[in-house]
């Protein structure tokens, strides 16, 4: 395909851009679906060379009518698409099944079809280098893996509940699950993860990865890997955050997820920064980080806002002076951007400091988006598909706080490569769009033979950084470092938090 459309359409509102590449005509046309044209751009302005390809952008939102359509350009024609108020509605349920179908120490039941399993992961983890056990069952597989792991744990419940506040409406329409009741499921495990004297163990997991087996069958011994005050800070700040989204309906619920919050914030207090490694004979993902500055930042703004008192809103006004603002990343080692986008709606200076930094990293994001849209271009990193929908998130706060259009545009741009406009022309949600990803590295599905549906892929990756990128994509331009290959886990794993900040991004935006 030359012609890069988002596969699963637009709504009639939405900004609507083409990319074009290759020696095509001057003339773009929309063909609907009887084959009459109904409109004609330029294929102008200058080509732009990019990822070994020179590109043209055309915009059609001229295109607002509701129907399915295709574009033609010279010989070459994209799939077809339809303009709809609601096209997205299906993907995103599948985006929050995915969590259902990640789910650890439970049943997931016969509506999962083939992917049905017992509750596996069930006995008692050993606390690393010692003969204590404990029950800390439960939560989601964090990706192709089963590993749980309480940092990427943190943005993964931080995307869905601002997923779940910027648009409470997008998630009424059946699935698996609910929405807020699959948060908790994550919840109620990562408070098993919490030690009395509220310090939080960095990961339960099994000593190395296993084969492509379904859960219930990996029966190594699972062990609980040291506490660490990078995965205590993202606990401290996600339970402090969540506990304000169940106090409606269970107010019991919300009090103990407050609780552990200020017991894992107070614990931080006297901590030396412990930042984790895997220890000796530990094999599975790290999640290791280079300062737990900006955990303790997130987790004193959201104690702020959540208990309402000045002792933790002071101690963020002091742990923002001593931060860098130039961006606000939402990763899972980075949580400098939830600590701005979650502190906007505090009273004060510091509720203006954050929105502020919100609007100045999306100008910033801004500057560097490239004929794609995107804001990568030379290097794209393992799951820079999660950047892509962080981006998206950020845009849409900065269209939200200031009304400008640019940011709303910017956002849907990380929407539409997701779902097609990009260069290897893939859905990069699985089993979505006419050219889907389909052969994630995610066991379940590679032990069934069978691709579970809503899962966001890493994406293009540009270091090479297992063997089938090696064998497949040596001399590929960063865009294009993708293959749909199972043994490729740096660009074609999945994860949970790849998928939540795709939620966040697709509900904000289906919102008014
Ligand atoms: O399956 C593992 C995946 O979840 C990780 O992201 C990846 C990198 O840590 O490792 C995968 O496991 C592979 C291991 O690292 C090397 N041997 C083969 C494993 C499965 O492909
Ligand atoms: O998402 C993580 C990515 O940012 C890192 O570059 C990569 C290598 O350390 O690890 C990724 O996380 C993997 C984790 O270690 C194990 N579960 C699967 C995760 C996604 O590949
Ligand atoms: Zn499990």
């Amino acid at each position: 395909m030359n012609i890069q459309i988002n596969q699963l359409g637009y709504t009639p509102g939405m900004t609507k851009t083409a990319v074009l590449r290759g020696a095509l005509g001057s003339e773009m046309t929309v063909v609907n679906a009887a084959g009459e044209t109904v409109l004609t751009l330029p294929v102008t302005g200058e080509r732009t060379a990019i990822w070994d390809d020179e590109v043209a952008v055309v915009d059609f939102s001229a295109l607002t009518a509701p129907g399915v359509y295709t574009l033609r350009c010279g010989e070459e024609a994209s799939h077809p698409f339809p303009v709809a108020e609601r096209p997205y509605d299906e993907c995103l349920n599948a985006l929050v099944d995915m969590f259902y179908y990640q789910r650890c120490g439970g049943e997931v039941d016969s509506r999962a079809g083939v992917h049905a399993h017992p509750a596996c992961h069930t006995g008692l983890a050993r606390v690393y280098g010692t003969e204590e056990f404990v029950e800390v069952s439960g939560g989601w597989h964090d990706a192709g893996d089963y590993g749980r792991y309480i940092v990427p744990a943190a943005k993964a419940v931080a995307d869905l509940l601002l997923a779940w506040q910027w648009n409470p409406a997008a998630f009424d329409h059946p699935g698996l699950t609910s929405l807020l009741p699959e948060v908790r499921w994550e919840l109620e495990w990562m408070l098993k993860m919490q030690r009395d004297d509220g310090a939080v163990y960095h990961k339960v997991s099994c000593a190395v990865f296993c084969g492509m087996i379904m859960p219930e069958e990996e029966r190594e011994e699972l062990i609980v890997s040291p506490v660490s005050t990078t995965a205590t800070g993202d606990f401290a700040a996600s339970m402090a955050m969540a506990s304000r989204f169940y106090a409606d309906a269970d107010p019991a619920f919300a009090e103990r997820m407050k609780q552990a919050a200020i017991r894992a914030y107070d614990y931080l207090k006297d901590a030396e920064p412990a930042l984790f490694r895997n220890p000796e004979g530990i094999h599975t993902g790290g999640y290791g980080d280079r300062s737990d500055a900006d955990e303790r930042l997130w987790a004193a703004v959201e104690l702020a806002i959540t208990c309402g008192d000045e002792k933790y809103y002071n101690a963020a006004v002091r742990a923002m002076a001593e931060t860098d603002r130039a961006f606000a990343p939402l990763g899972w080692g980075d949580m400098r951007g939830y600590a701005a986008v979650e502190g906007m709606q505090l009273p004060g200076e510091l509720g203006e400091i954050c929105r502020q930094w919100v609007v100045n990293a999306a100008r910033k994001l801004l500057e560097r988006v490239n004929a794609y849209g995107i804001t990568m271009t030379e290097r794209l990193p393992w799951g820079s598909n999660m950047n892509i929908s962080n981006d998206g998130m950020i845009f849409y706060q900065a269209w939200k706080l200031t009304g400008e259009e640019r940011f709303r545009i910017a956002a849907e741009k990380q929407l539409h490569y997701l779902l097609g406009v990009n260069p290897v022309g893939y859905c990069y949600v699985s089993c979505y769009g006419a050219q889907p990803m389909l052969h994630p590295h995610h066991r379940p599905s590679v032990a069934t033979g069978v691709c579970v549906p809503g899962m966001l892929s890493g994406g293009a990756a540009s270091g090479m950084m297992d063997p089938a990128a090696k064998e497949y994509l040596q001399g590929q331009s960063a865009g294009k470092s993708f293959v749909d290959d199972y043994r490729s886990y740096s660009t074609n794993e999945i994860c949970v938090y790849w998928n939540s900040p795709m939620v966040a991004l697709l509900a904000g935006l289906m919102g008014e």
